[in-house]
């Protein structure tokens, strides 16, 4: 595997960054998670410029220009031959001291990995997800915008354990005041009596791209979609739920700490949403 690391394209086993890189020391840094299809880079302005946010929100001077990424990107896929996979851009805040100050760091890395991806097994998306809240809450976005898509994954990754602890393979996390923000990597939504809900990303969510892919389809489609507050109850009583990431795509949830949601199978709006986006991650994106 051949990995981008500043500047350089090198092996995988010499894609190597400093144990005094603040990315390692503090968790000082950003990154993406990006989808290739059949040559296709899935909404990878929409990504690129979600990093640019994410970077602005933290200080970081990003090393590459938005051309450049595109090129850097699309070079990385090249150069391992991947047309079908995952592409993981991480840029750091750099080689510091011990100390905390970012502005000791010499210049932000800028790594691209381009790799395959591990998906939710295929009776998932037949059969659907059972799902449980766990008891992590989401960080509170004056402490830590859950919309920058940082380093810092500890929160999530609570709740991933948490998740897993609870039987499950995703777990809601809820906000501070105990409404839902989203899963532990992955956007909710629910169908309820026609229309699709989902949180504002203000209540502590990621505007994640595949997120954003649905308000476009549903747009498309006229189906309606609103942002609402949400709790559980909402998701018990829900005639729909499904969850979206760019590692999930759009898969359908059937169960909430032990309530049946719905029939207890994949709804029809959950199955349209996921045959349209099949649709376009293959007739959209940036060709290698
Ligand atoms: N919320 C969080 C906290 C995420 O990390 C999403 C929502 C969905 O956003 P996108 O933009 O992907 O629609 C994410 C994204 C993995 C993996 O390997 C996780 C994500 C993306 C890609 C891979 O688990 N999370």
């Amino acid at each position: 595997m051949i990995v981008y690391l500043d500047g350089k394209y090198v092996d995988s086993a010499d894609a190597k960054v400093s144990v005094f890189d603040h990315g390692l020391l503090y968790g000082d840094g950003i990154f993406e998670g990006i989808r290739i299809y059949d040559g296709n880079v899935f909404r990878l302005d929409e990504h690129l410029e979600r990093l640019e946010y994410s970077a602005k929100a933290i200080m970081l001077d990003l090393p590459a220009t938005r051309p450049e990424l595109v090129e850097i990107t699309c070079e990385t896929c090249r150069r391992n031959n991947l047309r079908d996979g995952y592409i993981r851009l991480v840029v750091t805040r750099g080689v510091g001291d011990l100390g905390l100050a970012p502005w000791l760091c010499a210049k932000p890395s800028l790594v691209v990995i381009a790799s395959t991806i591990q998906l939710y097994p295929k009776e998932h998306y037949e059969n659907g997800l059972a799902i449980v809240t766990v008891p992590t809450r989401r960080i509170n976005p004056a402490a830590l915008p859950p919309t920058v898509k940082s380093l810092n994954y500890l929160n999530n990754i609570l709740g991933k354990i948490e998740a897993k602890q609870g039987g499950a393979l995703e777990g809601i996390m809820l906000n501070d005041q105990g409404f839902i923000a989203e899963c532990t990597a992955d956007n909710l939504f629910i169908v309820h009596k026609g229309t699709i809900y989902t949180p504002s990303a203000s209540q502590g969510a990621l505007k994640g791209i595949t997120r954003e892919v649905i308000f476009d389809i549903a747009r498309d489609c006229n189906l309606p979609i609103l942002e609402q507050n949400m709790t559980r109850y909402d998701v018990w009583c829900a005639d729909e739920c499904f969850l979206t990431g760019t590692g999930a795509e759009v898969i359908p949830v059937v169960k909430l700490d032990g309530r049946v949601i719905g029939t207890g199978k994949p709804g029809p709006i959950t199955n349209r949403l996921l045959t349209e986006f099949r649709h376009r991650v293959r007739s959209e994106g940036v060709k290698l």
